[in-house]
C-alpha cells in the first residue's frame, strides 16, 4: 500500500433504524461523503427510531457483533477511527469495549457518543441504570459527544434547562473531562445562537449557529458524525466542532424552510456535496 494515497477507513457502530433519518442512515452516508471508507457493524434494526414514533419493530443483533468481528480480524484490517452511537443494551455496552480492545491501535481515535437520552429523559426502553454503564465505556474514549441531559446523567445531576451560563457549562465540561476531550452538545446562553462547547486539556471553546426554532431528530448523531469525519482527517477539536455545527445548523434550516415532521429527521442530504471540502484538513 502507497500510504501517501492512503484512505482514512472509520468503523461506525449503531443501529439501522430503516426509517426517520439518524443513527447508521445518517453515519454511513456523512462519513462516505467526506470521502472516509466507512465499515458499519449494526446493533440492531428497527422499523423507525424510537423518539416520538410508536409500534416500531426492534431486531437485536447483539448475537452477531462478535462473530462480525472474529471474520474481521481474519482480513487483517485497521481502523482510523472507531465511532459508537446507540448502543441498545448493557451487554452491547460490553461487547463494544471488547471491539476497542480488538481494534484500537496507537493511531485509532474512538469517538463514542453516549446516546441515550435528550430533553431531559432516556429514550424508550433504557433503564434507570443505563448511564452508568455508558459512563463506563466512556472510559475508552478519546472524545466523547454528549448532550446537556446525556452529559448530566453521565455525572448524575438533575436535568437543567437552558439558557445556561458559561459557568455552568465550564463546570460540566471539567468534571467530565478526565483525559478524555469533550465535545457538549445543545449548549446556548441566549434565543439567537445554539451549538457546542469543546474541552481539550484546559481550553475551551464555543461553536456557535443560528438558533432555529423547534426539536429536530437525529440532529446529534448528525453532528457527531460530521465532527467523527473532520477529526479523521486531521483537523483539530476546535475546527471539527465549528465544521460540525456549521453543517448540521444548515442542515435544520433547510428542514425548517422546508416544514417536514421533525421526527423522519433533517435534510442533510442537500449539504452533502461540500461535505467532503467542508472537512479537509486546514
Ligand atoms: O438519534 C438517536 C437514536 C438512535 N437510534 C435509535 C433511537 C434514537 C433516538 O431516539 O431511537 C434507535
Amino acid at each position: 500500500m502507497n500510504q501517501k494515497y492512503k484512505q482514512k477507513h472509520i468503523l461506525a457502530i449503531h443501529d439501522i433504524s430503516c426509517m426517520g433519518r439518524c443513527s447508521l442512515t445518517i453515519a454511513l452516508p456523512v462519513i462516505s461523503a467526506a470521502g472516509i471508507a466507512t465499515s458499519v457493524m449494526p446493533t440492531a434494526v428497527l422499523s423507525t427510531h424510537t423518539g416520538g414514533l410508536t409500534g416500531y419493530t426492534y431486531r437485536d443483533l447483539t448475537p452477531d457483533m462478535l462473530p462480525i468481528a472474529d471474520h474481521w480480524q481474519t482480513l487483517s484490517t485497521s481502523f482510523d477511527a472507531i465511532y459508537t452511537g446507540y448502543l441498545g443494551s448493557p451487554k452491547q455496552l460490553e461487547i463494544v469495549a471488547e471491539l476497542i480492545g480488538r481494534f484500537k491501535s496507537d493511531s485509532t481515535l474512538v469517538v463514542i457518543d453516549p446516546v441515550m437520552a435528550d430533553h431531559g429523559k432516556l429514550y424508550t426502553g433504557f433503564s434507570s441504570d443505563f448511564p452508568k454503564g455508558m459512563e463506563a465505556l466512556c472510559a475508552y474514549a478519546d472524545v466523547i459527544t454528549p448532550n446537556m441531559t446525556e452529559a448530566l446523567l453521565m455525572l448524575d445531576e438533575p436535568y437543567q434547562q437552558g439558557p445556561y451560563s458559561h459557568e455552568y457549562v465550564q463546570n460540566i465540561l471539567k468534571a467530565l473531562a478526565k483525559n478524555r476531550k469533550v465535545v457538549l452538545t445543545g449548549v446556548y446562553f441566549n434565543d439567537q445562537e445554539y451549538g457546542a462547547a469543546t474541552y481539550d486539556n484546559g481550553s475551551i471553546h464555543f461553536a456557535l449557529g443560528r438558533k432555529i426554532p423547534g426539536n429536530y431528530h437525529g440532529t446529534g448523531d448528525l453532528f457527531a458524525s460530521v465532527l467523527t469525519a473532520a477529526l479523521t482527517k486531521g483537523n483539530s477539536l476546535n475546527r471539527a466542532a465549528d465544521i460540525a455545527v456549521k453543517f448540521t445548523a444548515e442542515s435544520i434550516e433547510r428542514t425548517y424552510h422546508a416544514k417536514t415532521d421533525v421526527r423522519f429527521g433533517v435534510n442533510f442530504e442537500e449539504g452533502l456535496h461540500n461535505l467532503s471540502s467542508l472537512t479537509n484538513y486546514h
